[in-house]
This record gives structure tokens, C-alpha cells and sequence, in this order.
């Protein structure tokens, strides 16, 4: 527990637990949810198995539970079992229930929501398998999908699936030289694009970005263009094809692809401490059935409800709760293409009042801006649907968690502040609506089947009892855990598995209170978090270096009141190069806009003389950061630096910017 930890207990809110009011939650109590996490923990075959069998369907059942597991990084779940994901997630609903609406599309612009029903889903994603198919995408193939924030977005992802393809999406705002990267290393086939997108009101354009990636992946034979905005851009011939005349040609039912349980479902990119970006890989039953149990109990999802995730599609949360974990479970999930401040910071609240939401879920960035912004814009708007308020991506402060509970909430709703990773597949520490009290800033308690622990960061030994601070790890493998990283289990291996054999390894710093409640302290490897988006200094770095007049580079996180923490670059120029500064400030922040995304872009640049490194030649980054923090009373050890006069101009050189 730290000084600043806010250790209030906020219980759980009575009219949650009032049946008069609210559907009776599926776990009721603390105690409940201690005997549940027990069960799955001394026995996960009974407690998974049945869960697996009652949550997903299943072609062919499975013969085994669990097999494999972190120390050899063999994790296998329901080996022998047959399923679709696509199936479990549309099919089953468009059966029972063709006209419930599986998407509530939310355009850029208030007035153009749009419904899609199970009926019409499972027709559309038919077609676009079809389509797939006849561009030669098989079973095993990777296919990549750089679309915004439009119904066809989920349809590709759910035909990939249908066929057995692996769909890697990409974030519509990363750039044309992140897309290549990314298009490249897993050799996709196939790239799935629309005209151009909208955001705040703002084009995107999407295939203009796609073309110009494309230039160097020899990979892709084929390009399928949805119509968003209906512009004129640039077709290729015989690569470019158009999405409505492909889809028009295709059945509008096309059985789907029986996959095994261990059969990969996707890949998604992710940034780590080093190297490039790696393709975090996930399997179909395990993770199909993380995203949905955790909709389930994490969301206290009923029938009937509202479910609204306002992350990017592009991102694991996207992938989890938009697509993944409510479709299977029949819901309507509501799609957003717009920003939370678009066209005025009410937009959120409009939103909930006009679809009457039930579960709302976003970052504590997000949070943070619209509290900033004023209460008026959510004062006066109707949110007495919503129950359960989420949180993900970054701790979250205090003030912007009693801000969402006392503004949006109104004290009546509980707030899920779920902890979990790309890696993680879904939520592993969060509390549950209807039985776990919360506290402002921590994350909780392990959901079912997740076995933590804290171990001491040098020694790897475990930390046992509550108040202790190390590293957040955990003990055993369970079921949406990722695989491998995509080519490159080694990778995974040394990642995840082999830096405390035994353990999976988060990279994240956490506490266990007194009353052994999880906070989580950031990232302890060199990840930065920017509003909830994973980016690593050595990815800035080396977009920065590819400037003609950078030498060297260093690039930190700092904290920031509104995105969490935002980047600093320190940069040393080649010898000679002239410069006006805030010219190549400007240029540098624009080569990482081209080379990553806009949402990479370094906040400050300073042009430095030296970088402060040890004798080997490592660079030490903690002395920038402490600089920066204005700690520079604090910095430690800087005697094992080359050159400890180089700190003195640093300072000063941060001082004056
Ligand atoms: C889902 C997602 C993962 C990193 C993770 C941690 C941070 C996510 C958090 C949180 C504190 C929470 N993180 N949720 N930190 N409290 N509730 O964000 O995945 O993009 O892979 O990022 O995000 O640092 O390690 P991903």
C-alpha cells in the first residue's frame, strides 16, 4: 500500500443487489466469488469444462480440459474439441433469433446510427468469406484489415474466422511504414481497407495509406475496399477490388470451417521493451471463451442488455469487447466511430441516453479529458440504464475514478476497473458488479482460473501476504492466455515464460494491500502508455534515428495529466548539421507521425549535446526520466556513467525548454 493509495472500501451499490431494480448479478457476494475462484483454481477441469461447454458451442466436444502450461510454454485448452468462432459468435444467434440487433453502429455524425441485426450479420459475414475464399484465402492464411470504425469492420473479422483465416488487425491510425512493418511479418495475403474513414469529424485516408504500404509487400495479392465515404481514390487493377461488387457476387450462406480448439483466431500487434512490434497470437476456444466469461461476470451481462465498448476495434480491448466476448454472447454491442468530444463533450452521454446502455466501457484518459472539460456537458442527460461503468488501459487516479462514479454513475452503478493485456486475451485482475467492493485506483482481485502472484523483481522469489510491492506475474496458464508470438515462439518464450521460469510475466509493477486488494504501479520494462496505447521507447527511437540529422536518440515517458503519460525525446544531431531548432522539432515529430502514427507523436524534443550512458555503452533512460520528473535531487548512482558531466547540461538543457 502506498501513502497515496485511496484505501476507502466503496461497497457494492444496493440497487445492484435490489431485484426489484436490477437483474439478480451472477456472483452475489465476496464470499461466493472466494468459493468460485477456489473451485476454479483446485479444480479447473471441472470449473472450465463446464463453463466451456455452457458458453460456447461446440462442432466436436473436447476430451481434455487442460494440457501444457508456462514452464515449457505448451498451454493447450479443450484438445479435441471442434468450434467456429464465427458460429458461436453470429450463427447461433441469427438461428434462435434473427432480429435482435447484434451492432448498433454509431456514426462520426450523431444523426446516422445505424442497427444490424443477427440475420443480416450472419448473411454479410457469409459473403465476405466467400469473397475471401475467392481471392484464394484458405484455412491458415493471414489476412490483414485496416478499416475504421464501421460495421464491415467486424464482418471481416468474423469472415476471416468463418474460413479459418488469421486476421491481424491493424489500428487505422497507425501509419503507411507501421502497416508495411506489420503486413510484412506475418506475409498477409490478403488486406481487407475502406475508401477513407471519419473521425471527429475529420477524413482519414485509409487507402491512400494502405497504397502506399503496399509499395514494398510483395505478400499481398489482393485489396478489398469498402465504400465509407464514397471519394474517389486511386484502384490498383487486378490487386484493387471493391467491396460491394465483390460481395454482391457471393451466397449469402457459407458453412463454417470446422477449427480445432488450438487452431490460432488471430494476431494482433503489440509493443514490448525491444525490437519490432510483435504479433501476439491467439487461439479459438480459449480466448473465445476468456472474452465471453469475463463479458459475462465482469460486465454482470443479462439479456436484453446494452453493451458499449468505446475502444478501436484495432486494439485487443476492440477485439475482446466489441466483437469477441458479446457476440458470443448473443448481445447488441454498440460500435463508435466517433471521439468523446465529438461534435460537442457530450457525446458519451448522448449516447447512452439515446440507446439506453447498460455496460459502458473506456479509458481513464478519456475519463480524465471530459472531467476537465466540466460537469455540464454530462449533467442533464438520462444514463439511469447503466449499471456497470468500465475502466481499462492505465491506472486510473482517483479523482477521475470518483468523477466517473459520483458524474456518470450517480453513485448507483459499479465501476469495473479491469486490469489485463493484449497477451492476456481478457480481464485477469478486476472486481465483479455484484460482489466485489472496490477502491478508487486498484484493480482488485484475480478473476477465475487466474492464479497471481508478485515476485521480488531481482530475486524472482515470491512475495507472499499482503503489503508487499513487486512484480506482477502469474502462476498458472488459463485458457485466453496467448500462444506464441507469431514466428517467433522463442520470442514469447523469452518475453513472457523464461524471465521467472514457472510464471508468466506481465512487465507490470503491482502491490497487494492489507486487505489484499491489487493496484497496478506501470510498466516496468521500457513500455510507455499514452492514453492507453502500448508504445515502446525503442520503436520511437528508431523512427526518430531515421531522421538524416539524428545521431542518437533517448525517449521517455513523463507523466501527464490527461493522457497518462506522454513522450519526451532527447536527440543528439550528426556532427555539423545545422539547424533551426524548432524547425527540426517539427520535422522530428512529424517523422514519428509517419512512421508510427500521430498518436506516438513526441510532446517535447530536446536537442541535446550527449546522452547520459554507462561505460558499456547502455543507455540509462531512469537518469532522463528522473530529469524530467524534476527529480534531479534523486537521481541515484550516476557514477557508473562514461561521462557524469553530461547530467549537468541536461538539467539545465530541461530547465530552460
Ligand atoms: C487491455 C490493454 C496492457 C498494459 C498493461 C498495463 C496497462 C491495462 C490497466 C492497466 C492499470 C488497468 N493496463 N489495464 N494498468 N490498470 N486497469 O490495455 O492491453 O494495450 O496490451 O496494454 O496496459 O500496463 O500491461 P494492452
Amino acid at each position: 500500500m502506498s501513502a497515496e493509495d485511496d484505501n476507502t472500501l466503496h461497497p457494492v451499490p444496493a440497487r445492484l443487489l435490489n431485484t426489484a431494480e436490477c437483474p439478480e448479478p451472477f456472483v452475489k457476494s465476496y464470499e461466493q466469488y472466494k468459493e468460485m475462484h477456489r473451485q476454479s483454481l483446485e479444480n479447473p477441469n471441472e470449473f472450465f469444462g463446464k463453463m466451456a461447454t455452457e458458453i460456447l458451442s461446440w462442432s466436436k466436444p473436447f476430451t481434455t480440459v487442460q494440457h501444457g502450461g508456462l514452464l515449457h510454454g505448451d498451454t493447450a485448452w479443450f484438445l479435441d474439441g471442434q468450434l467456429n468462432a464465427s458460429y458461436n459468435c453470429v450463427d447461433r444467434h441469427a438461428i434462435a433469433n434473427p432480429d435482435k440487433i447484434a451492432i448498433i453502429y454509431e456514426a462520426d455524425e450523431p444523426n446516422q446510427s445505424e442497427n444490424i441485426t443477427y440475420g443480416e450479420l450472419l448473411r454479410q459475414v457469409c459473403q465476405v468469406a466467400g469473397v475471401l475464399r475467392a481471392h484464394g484465402i484458405r484455412k491458415g492464411d493471414t489476412v490483414a484489415i485496416y478499416m475504421p470504425m464501421i460495421p464491415e469492420a467486424v464482418v471481416a473479422i468474423l469472415a476471416c474466422a468463418r474460413i479459418g483465416a488469421l486476421h491481424s488487425v491493424v489500428f487505422a491510425g497507425f501509419s503507411a511504414e507501421a502497416l508495411r512493418d506489420r503486413v510484412q511479418d506475418a506475409a498477409c495475403r490478403l488486406i481487407l481497407t475502406s475508401d477513407q474513414g471519419k473521425r471527429g469529424g475529420k477524413t482519414v485516408e485509409t487507402k491512400r495509406i494502405v497504397d502506399d504500404a503496399l509499395k514494398s509487400c510483395p505478400s499481398v495479392e489482393s485489396v478489398i475496399v469498402c465504400q465509407r465515404t464514397g471519394a474517389d481514390v486511386p484502384m490498383t487493377p487486378g490487386r484493387d477490388y471493391w467491396w460491394n461488387e465483390e460481395v454482391i457476387k457471393r451466397m449469402t450462406y457459407l458453412s463454417p470451417e470446422p477449427m480445432n480448439s488450438e487452431d490460432p483466431l488471430f494476431l494482433l500487434y503489440t509493443s514490448g521493451s525491444t525490437g519490432t512490434p510483435k504479433g501476439v497470437l491467439h487461439t479459438t476456444a480459449g480466448y473465445l471463451l476468456g472474452a465471453a466469461a469475463t463479458v459475462k461476470y465482469v460486465f454482470d451481462y443479462h439479456p436484453g442488455d446494452i453493451f458499449a465498448c468505446m475502444a478501436d476495434v484495432g486494439w485487443i480491448t476492440g477485439h475482446s469487447y466489441i466483437v469477441y466476448g458479446p457476440l458470443t454472447l448473443g448481445a447488441t454491442t454498440v460500435l463508435f466511430e466517433s471521439i468523446p468530444t465529438y461534435p460537442t463533450p457530450a457525446r458519451y452521454w448522448e449516447l447512452i441516453a439515446k440507446h439506453k446502455i447498460t455496460q459502458f466501457y473506456t479509458a481513464p484518459t478519456a475519463i480524465r479529458a471530459l472531467r476537465r472539460l466540466g460537469d455540464q456537458w454530462v449533467e442533464g442527460h438520462d444514463l439511469s440504464s447503466l449499471r456497470v461503468l468500465g475502466t481499462v488501459g492505465e491506472p486510473i487516479n482517483p479523482e477521475a475514478w470518483h468523477w466517473y462514479n459520483d458524474k456518470v454513475g450517480k453513485g448507483r452503478c459499479a465501476i469495473v476497473d479491469t486490469y489485463w493485456q493484449t497477451e492476456t486475451g481478457s480481464h485477469i485482475v478486476t472486481p465483479l458488479p455484484g460482489a466485489i467492493a472496490t477502491k478508487p485506483g486498484s484493480a482488485t482481485v484475480p478473476f477465475f482460473g487466474i492464479e497471481l502472484a508478485i515476485l521480488d523483481p531481482v530475486t524472482g522469489k515470491e512475495l507472499i501476504g499482503n503489503d508487499v510491492t513487486g512484480v506482477l506475474a502469474v502462476k498458472r496458464s488459463w485458457p485466453s492466455l496467448a500462444r506464441t508470438v507469431y514466428g517467433n515462439h522463442q520470442r514469447y518464450m523469452e518475453t513472457y515464460l523464461k524471465p521467472y521460469p514457472g510464471y508468466y510475466f506481465t512487465g507490470d509493477g503491482a502491490s497487494r494491500d492489507n486487505d489484499g486488494y491489487i493496484w497496478i504501479r506501470g510498466r516496468v520494462d521500457d513500455v510507455i502508455n499514452v492514453s492507453g496505447h502500448r508504445l515502446s521507447t525503442a520503436e520511437i527511437e528508431s523512427a526518430l534515428i531515421m531522421h538524416h540529422s539524428v545521431a542518437e536518440t533517448a525517449v521517455i515517458g513523463a507523466a501527464d495529466d490527461v493522457t497518462g503519460q506522454c513522450i519526451h525525446a532527447f536527440v543528439c544531431l550528426k556532427p555539423g548539421v545545422s539547424h533551426h531548432s524548432t524547425d527540426l522539432s517539427k520535422e522530428l515529430v512529424v517523422q514519428v507521425r509517419k512512421v508510427i502514427g500521430p498518436f506516438a507523436a513526441p510532446k517535447k524534443i530536446y536537442l541535446v549535446e550527449d546522452l547520459p550512458k554507462t561505460r558499456s555503452g547502455k543507455l540509462m533512460r531512469r537518469i532522463l526520466r528522473k530529469i524530467v520528473a524534476d527529480e534531479s535531487d534523486s537521481l541515484g548512482d550516476i557514477s557508473t556513467l562514461a561521462d557524469p558531466s553530461v547530467v549537468e547540461a541536461l538539467i539545465a538543457k530541461v530547465a530552460n525548454a
